[in-house]
């Protein structure tokens, strides 16, 4: 369990989200920008391909200290000794997780509905993503929109590091930090950018303002 979050921008990162580099290539540039926590999202990926890919990542944030976090997937977090693992409510449930997985140090968990937050699967997260802020199209089976007066809601309920994800860009960084959230996730700001460097690096400036 982790005794503090510090992080600010989070990259959250598939092959097929990377449009202009391949996406070691996109992580280690966005690292270099500013991203201080990555996860690996692959949704269609094979076990053995995911876990190839999350070993060559890992690799490459190791070298800059910048931890991993494995979308969903207990067996490839714990083959690659990542940071911790990011579920949501269709996946294993967090109380499981800790069982099956004692030394998980940061585990994050989804929230979809106000619900949640009086659940034991929310108290057992180290922090919650709040999903999605923005509708997006990187993820459209989504069931609410909750907005800056979500984050907000949420954050005067919980006491736990708020990420924000949804649609998250230059343009809205700076408010939805304003409204609660501790940290920033983005997959197409970054992964489909130019420049994914400079687009990390402008974030960041965003968020510390
Ligand atoms: N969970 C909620 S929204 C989302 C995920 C993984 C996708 C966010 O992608 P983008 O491109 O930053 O809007
Ligand atoms: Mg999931």
């Amino acid at each position: 369990m982790v005794n503090s979050f510090p992080y600010k921008l989070y990259l959250v990162i598939s092959e097929e989200a990377c449009k202009h580099d391949h996406f070691l290539t996109v992580a280690e540039q966005a690292v270099k920008g500013g991203v201080d926590l990555v996860q690996l999202r692959e949704k269609n990926a094979s076990t053995a391909i995911f876990q190839q890919k999350a070993f060559q990542l890992k690799e490459i944030l190791d070298r800059y200290q910048v931890p991993l976090i494995i979308n969903d997937n207990l067996a490839v977090a714990r083959q690659v000794e990542a940071f911790g693992i990011h579920v949501g409510t269709s996946d294993v449930p967090p109380t499981q997780i800790r069982e099956r997985w004692e030394n998980v140090q940061c585990l994050g968990y989804s929230i979809e509905d106000l619900q949640q937050l009086e659940s034991l699967e929310t108290k057992t997260a180290d922090y919650l993503g709040v999903s999605p802020v923005f509708k997006t199209d990187t993820k459209t089976d989504t069931i609410i929109e909750w907005g800056l007066s979500g984050i907000e809601k949420i954050r005067s309920l919980s006491q736990k590091p708020l990420v924000a994800i949804g649609n998250m860009k230059i343009e809205n960084a700076n408010e939805v930090i304003k409204a609660g959230a501790d940290c920033i996730a983005v997959v197409s700001a970054i992964c489909a950018a130019q420049n994914p460097a400079k687009a990390a690096e402008q974030l960041r400036n965003k968020i510390e303002k």
